[in-house]
């Protein structure tokens, strides 16, 4: 645990300059006819998830670097997250994938992370690799996919694979389940589109129909990869079709690295939201594919207009989606990057927030492109660290995360901890 004493030592030092800057970002924020207590407040609301399979150093199949102290069980990967929770103060939940956590004793699990601040976001299933837990010892193999297989006995593990992940949610306190499958082909006339499709249709149907009453199901989709030809799930349209034909409380996840290159991530978006089923979202990013770079370091501005389009969704306010990170590199600290990506949502929603909405809608009823640009550059261009510092501080957190994580030696201290050679389990 990183104590709070250390960064409250950490915030006196940059106490000053920060109050300074404070000053002076309200003052110029409060000329834009924007409320900066409300963007500070907002903020501090803000929270997201961080996926306990990106706690390791991840890699490519090329090659993986550890760089030790990394958790080694779901209970360090709790402490993980409280560590970095205590830096941003918005990283309240994680996320768990099973079986890459299989815990012993759910009810002590949760206990553990009750009493560190965490709470269990959405249970993620596996049926893209094979598991002995998941494929009945091996008598099933998920190669030729999941609930899109042409065998009912591969299907049905699947199936009960998903509800064995929401009973163990039950007990974590989680209510949702994700569902990503890897489910598709890598050559053309492999297997039938509209045979895969109805198969996944129908497993989603009986996965749902497990969900408690109070639970949500995800369906996330992403066109290629690991499958290169087809994914069964390839888009936001097949992902709206699969939620609308399952039940209400099936919603779509959009990961922001599985679009094809140039897609307009944001009115996607949109668009879901204003279908009512709009679910939640991974956040990363990428220049190629689905990358797994940290939020924000490739397409901040995406980012801003992603934020924007929440906003409008929630008239104003972030609406309660389930928001949580998923991305995994090899090269940084993974609790740097997480701290990174958190800063990067908060900005971008800061940024968002200070869009002058009435003057936008002037401009677009004008038919006045030049004008509703200003207006997005006017809010994207305006420095609003100190806001999200104080949000930060405000949730007891730290000014700076990242310096103060370094200040603190936490990686050595948890490589005392764990050991140089500790390695996360996950990807
Ligand atoms: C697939 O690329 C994905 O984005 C899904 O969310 C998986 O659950 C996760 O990554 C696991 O790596
Ligand atoms: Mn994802």
């Amino acid at each position: 645990m990183i104590p709070h004493d250390r960064i409250e030592d950490e915030n006196t030092t940059r106490a000053r300059t920060h109050a300074r800057d404070l000053v002076h970002a309200r003052e110029f924020i409060a000329r834009t006819n924007t409320d900066p207590e409300a963007v500070i407040a907002e903020v501090a609301r803000f929270s997201a998830a961080a996926p306990s399979w990106a706690l390791g150093t991840g890699g490519t199949r090329f090659g993986r670097f550890p760089i030790g102290g990394e958790p080694r069980t779901t209970e360090e990967k709790v402490d993980d997250v409280a560590a970095i929770n205590a830096l941003t103060g918005a990283n309240r939940s994680i996320s768990l994938h099973v079986p890459w956590d299989d815990p012993a004793d759910p009810e002590a699990l949760r206990q553990y992370a009750v009493e560190r601040g965490i709470a269990f976001d959405a249970m993620n299933s596996n049926t893209f690799q094979d598991n002995p837990s998941t494929t009945r010892d091996g008598a099933v193999s998920y190669k030729f996919g999941s609930l899109c297989h042409s065998d009912v006995a591969v299907r049905d593990a699947a199936v009960q694979h998903n509800l064995e992940c929401i009973d163990l949610g039950v007990r974590l306190g989680s209510k949702t389940i994700t569902v990503w499958l890897a489910d598709g082909t890598s050559f053309p006339g492999q297997a039938n589109f509209r045979a895969q499709f109805e198969r996944v249709l129908d497993g989603l149907r009986r996965i749902y129909a497990h969900l408690p009453a109070d639970w949500r199901m995800f369906t996330e989709h992403k066109p290629y990869e690991p499958q290169f030809y087809s994914s069964v799930v390839n888009d936001w349209g097949s992902s709206l079709l699969l939620a609308q034909g399952t039940g209400d409380r099936a919603l779509c996840l959009v990961d922001l690295g599985h679009h094809l290159p140039n897609a307009n991530i944001e009115q996607i978006v949109s668009r879901l939201a204003m279908a009512g089923r709009l679910g939640g979202f991974h956040f990363n990013d990428s220049k190629y594919g689905d990358d797994d770079l940290t939020t924000g370091s490739i397409k901040p501005y995406q980012l801003f207009l992603i934020f924007l389009e929440l906003l409008d969704a929630g008239n104003g306010r972030m609406p309660p989606l389930a928001y949580m990170i998923d991305q995994s590199n090899n090269l940084k600290d993974p609790l740097e990057d997480l701290m990174q990506a958190t800063d990067a949502m908060q900005v971008a929603l800061a940024q968002a927030l200070l869009v002058d909405q009435q003057a936008l809608r002037g401009a677009q009823d004008a038919n006045d492109p030049a004008l509703a640009q200003e207006i997005l550059h006017r809010a994207y261009r305006t420095d609003v660290r100190p806001l999200v510092a104080e949000a930060r501080r405000r949730n007891n957190a730290a000014l700076d995360p990242i310096a103060t994580y370094r200040a603190l030696n936490s990686r050595t201290e948890k490589i005392r901890q764990r050991g140089l050679n500790a390695v996360a389990t996950g990807i």
